[in-house]
């Protein structure tokens, strides 16, 4: 007998109420909000380049996770790594890699982050520390075990941020992942990015306790939950884990956030209602930031106008130029395979 899973409407929780008080400066505030500006124009204009056939493959976007995003990966120095999963378009953007080569992978040419050879969710810069981009849920967060043991290993001050779905926490991997980064106590921060749903299934469908962050102290590390709609809350979060971090301790950040796309561009989202959609939406990431900003004076009209059009003219030069850079040689199908081939191999 299949049972009937009640489906409860997800509501926003938001700090948007609390007073913001900015400590930052005003160069450093609007950097994080041209960055989220520049996520989220990147992916409508890669949906869009999508529907023309310009890229193929899978194709899952930020939309509407954009202070999640930028709120982990903008604190971060630069020596401190990212595994990331198959939602990364923001994530390696605002890592600082140029759109162009990000573009460039999504519509398979040599120039490409990858080289042509990954697409969407193979997304690499080593020269940023930026180690993928993997398309098996959950499959990325073991790799984050390593790449802490070696900070630790070499003594070297390093953090290792490992982002992942709510999803991949009902799968095995990741529960042996964090039991291991909690037992060796590794410098590795882990944020769930709670859209609240793995493809069509919520979370409470999913976890069997869907308060994520409470497992936490299950693997040993500190927990904490936030409004990852909240780009400044986000950061401060950060900012605290990654003093942990140094400190020996590693983290569980659970990041409440909503994407305003299905799941992929092959998903109409059909599972959720419209209603829903927009309570989030009201909760915009961007325009919350620009309205607490102003509020504050520290944005005006003008230079978001300045900023939205900068954005856009980087990104419409980046599809140019994925557009007219070259396409994979055939014959290099097997380039970038090995670092050396191995013996016996020739390739
Ligand atoms: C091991 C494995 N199982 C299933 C899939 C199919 N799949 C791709 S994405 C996804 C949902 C994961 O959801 P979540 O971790 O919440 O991340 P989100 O896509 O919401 O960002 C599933 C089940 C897969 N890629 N790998």
């Amino acid at each position: 007998m299949v049972k009937e899973i009640e489906r409860t409407e997800l509501e926003p929780t938001s700090t948007e109420n609390r007073p913001a008080e900015f400590h930052e400066s005003k160069e450093e505030l609007h950097s994080l909000f041209r960055t989220m500006s520049l996520i989220r124009r990147f992916e409508d204009t890669g949906w869009e380049m999508y529907t023309r056939a310009k890229i193929g493959g899978y194709f899952h976007t930020n939309h509407g996770e954009e202070a999640t995003v930028v709120g982990t990966i903008c604190p971060l120095r630069p020596q401190d790594w990212i595994v990331s999963f198959y939602r990364e378009h923001g994530h390696i953007i605002a890592r600082g890699t140029d759109p162009k080569y990000v573009m460039a992978e999504l519509f398979g040419r040599e120039h490409g982050v990858a080289h042509g050879r990954g697409g969407s969710m193979h997304l690499f810069d080593y020269s940023r520390h930026f180690l993928g981009g993997y398309g098996i849920v959950a499959g990325q967060m073991p790799l984050a075990i390593g790449v802490g043991w070696s900070s630790k290993y070499r003594g070297q001050d390093e953090i290792t941020l490992l982002l992942t779905g709510e999803g991949a926490m009902a799968n095995g991997a990741s529960h042996e992942a964090l039991n291991m980064i909690g037992l060796y106590h590794l410098p590795v921060i882990t944020v769930v990015v709670n859209n609240l749903y793995g493809m069509g299934t919520t979370v409470h469908e999913s976890a069997a306790n869907p308060e994520i962050w409470k497992r936490g102290e299950m693997y040993g590390m500190h927990g904490a939950q936030v409004d990852g709609m909240d780009v400044m809350a986000v950061r401060r979060t950060m900012q605290d884990a990654m003093k942990r971090a140094s400190n020996g301790q590693p983290s569980l950040i659970e990041a409440m956030t909503y994407r305003y796309r299905g799941h992929s561009v092959a998903d109409a989202a059909r599972y959720r209602s419209t209603e829903e959609v927009q309570s989030w939406r009201q909760q915009d990431p961007i325009e919350r930031f620009y309205r607490q900003l102003s509020k504050a004076d520290l944005i005006t009209e003008e230079e978001r106008n300045a900023i939205d059009e900068s954005v856009e003219k980087q990104v419409n030069a980046a599809v140019e130029f994925a557009d007219s850079d070259e396409h994979p040689d055939p014959n290099g199908l097997f380039d970038h395979l090995y670092v050396d081939p191995p013996a016996g191999v020739s390739l």
